[in-house]
């Protein structure tokens, strides 16, 4: 079957931000429908949806109370069919979020397993309390605390690895792994091109032994990327992906090369690529919310690690998780036009199928929130309870949250400068941006060197050629400011992209050869002879 998903781009929607055509503020199916002609226009092939399930929305949709229905506030199960139809007749196709690490407290399945004696009951990891009645061990949540949660009824803890409202299911029981293979034909007969796979490779938990002790996510050595985990990943890929037309990426949490290898060997049929986190967190300590120092040589280092280590990469720079890019690594004030799109120089020329995140192809920001109390996220709302539980004083903890907190990228899409941003015609669920009268669709649309051109045209240039999208990767030179990589197919076409990540001029030497014919660049030259600007990018042809 031909590889279509190595030579199309990605671009994620969240569908809670993205349009609301009802005035309830909150995006909904059919406002992804009236933007379809916008995504094609970008250039993008693949929809990869954030979860529209029916859901009690305690993480936003990854707590899914039912894979077979459609979250009201979306829309319907017709809706949805209506967009799968809508996007295949613009040759677009759509993958589905698979969360099934977990379901939701709300989930059929773990209302039943509540009760002892039911055939539900070992659905979800139950224990009882250990010795000194205390939960059976010291795991932690990803969002902060214990990681069981203690049920009087039943007299016994379950696992949650997310939320108290996310219970882990158990992979041990196969009837678990029978009704994830049900859920996965279900939405590939309805239409689904494949699966972003939410922490695929946690799901087997292969002891529940204390973990190491660490300041957050303990125990995480006793589930992450276990045998258990490559067996079933493998079982599914037999029994349902191999059947249809369809690709998988999976996110892996804390992965390493050695795992990524084996998730994404071809010859083990596991996953067809997967989302790391390496190249996001070189400027954060052991946890996000440290930070350290930035320096374009040690992405450079994790980029090289990472293209030649697999041979076909997720590329990514934002999601529904992360930071906007042009606040992390570029630079959101004075630069914040030439920085997003030299960021985009980047994202487009790796080796691998890019994703972009709704409003990183306009140059979104950060939120411009000012207190927690614009905060919606789980993630974010725990990690400040716990900080609080460690005495870290308010100015402290807001410091650290603000600028790594997940609703940075939650806030809705800013289609143009109107009250509402043209998102909504009434209050919406989450802050916009302010920024939304200056940074917006609308405005960039029809310009010829907005941040929206510049991704259309270095999309374009992807697509027509086949060293960008299949050529080796090689470091060229680094500095803490500067960085350069080659795209080759011997013999036939070489590429070369420089990029400045700082507010300072550079210069690159010309012993490295880093000469040719200008293909691309954020600023007007034509030539280069080694001096870059401020956050510039220049691709360059080679041979
Ligand atoms: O957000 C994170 C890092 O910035 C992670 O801790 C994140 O929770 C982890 O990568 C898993 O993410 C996925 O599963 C979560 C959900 O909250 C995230 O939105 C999803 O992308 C639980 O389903
Ligand atoms: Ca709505």
């Amino acid at each position: 079957m031909s590889q279509w998903w190595k030579e199309r781009v990605v671009y994620q929607i969240y569908p809670r931000s993205f349009q609301d055509t009802n005035g309830d503020g909150i995006g909904d199916i059919p406002g992804i429908i009236s933007r379809l002609d916008e995504i094609k226009e970008l250039g993008a092939g693949i929809i990869w949806l954030s979860p529209v399930f029916k859901s009690p929305d305690a993480d936003n949709g990854y707590d899914i109370s039912d894979y077979r229905d459609i979250n009201p506030k979306f829309g319907t199960m017709a809706d949805m069919e209506q967009l799968f139809a809508e996007a295949a007749k613009r040759d677009i196709k759509i993958i589905m979020d698979l969360v099934i690490n977990h379901t939701s407290d709300e989930h059929d399945w773990f209302i039943k397993s509540r009760e002892k004696d039911s055939p539900y009951r070992d659905y979800y990891i139950w224990k009882p309390a250990n010795q000194d009645g205390k939960p059976p061990n010291n795991w932690t949540s990803f969002f902060g605390g214990s990681a069981w949660k203690f049920d009087p009824r039943s007299g016994e803890y379950y696992l949650h690895l997310f939320n108290e409202k996310q219970p882990d299911l158990n992979y041990r029981n196969p009837k678990v792994i029978e009704e994830v293979k049900d859920i996965m034909h279900f939405w590939l007969k309805k239409g689904a091109a494949g699966f972003r796979c939410d922490v695929i490779n946690l799901i087997f938990k292969s002891s529940y032994a204390d973990g190491k002790r660490r300041l957050a996510i303990q125990g995480r050595e006793h589930y992450t990327s276990q045998e258990g985990s490559h067996r079933i990943l493998q079982e599914l890929n037999r029994h349902v992906l191999s059947q249809y037309d369809c690709f998988t990426v999976g996110e892996a949490a804390f992965v390493d090369l050695h795992d990524a290898k084996l998730l994404c060997d071809p010859d083990r049929k596991e996953l067809d690529m997967l989302f790391y986190f390496d190249h996001l967190n070189v400027d954060r300590r052991i946890e996000k919310y440290i930070s350290k120092k930035f320096s374009a040589k040690k992405l450079l280092a994790v980029i090289t690690k990472w293209q030649q280590g697999l041979d076909w990469n997720a590329v990514y720079l934002e999601n529904h998780d992360q930071p906007r890019i042009v606040s992390h690594y570029g630079n959101d004030g004075e630069y914040w036009e030439r920085s997003a799109k030299m960021l985009a120089t980047l994202l487009l020329t790796l080796r691998g199928t890019p994703y972009i995140y709704q409003g990183q192809e306009i140059g979104m920001t950060n939120f411009d929130y000012t207190s927690m109390s614009e905060l919606n996220d789980v993630e974010a709302i725990g990690v400040d309870k716990m900080m609080r539980k460690f005495h870290i004083p308010a100015s402290l903890r807001w410091k650290m949250i603000a600028p790594s907190a997940r609703d940075n990228s939650r806030t809705p899409v800013q289609w143009s400068a109107e009250d509402g941003a043209g998102f909504t015609k009434g209050t919406p669920w989450l802050g916009i941006n302010k920024n939304h009268t200056k940074i917006n669709y609308e405005e960039q649309k029809n310009r010829e060197d907005s941040i929206l051109s510049y991704y259309k045209e270095m999309i374009k240039l992807r697509a027509g050629s086949e060293t960008l999208k299949y050529g080796d990767f090689a470091p060229v030179y680094c500095t803490k400011q500067v960085m350069a990589y080659s795209r080759t197919i011997i013999g036939d076409e070489q590429y070369v992209v420089i990029l400045n990540f700082s507010d300072k001029s550079a210069s690159t030497p010309l012993e490295n050869n880093l000469v040719g014919k200008v293909i691309a660049t954020n600023t007007n030259r034509t030539d280069y002879n080694g001096e870059l600007a401020p956050w510039e990018a220049v691709v360059l042809k080679v041979w």
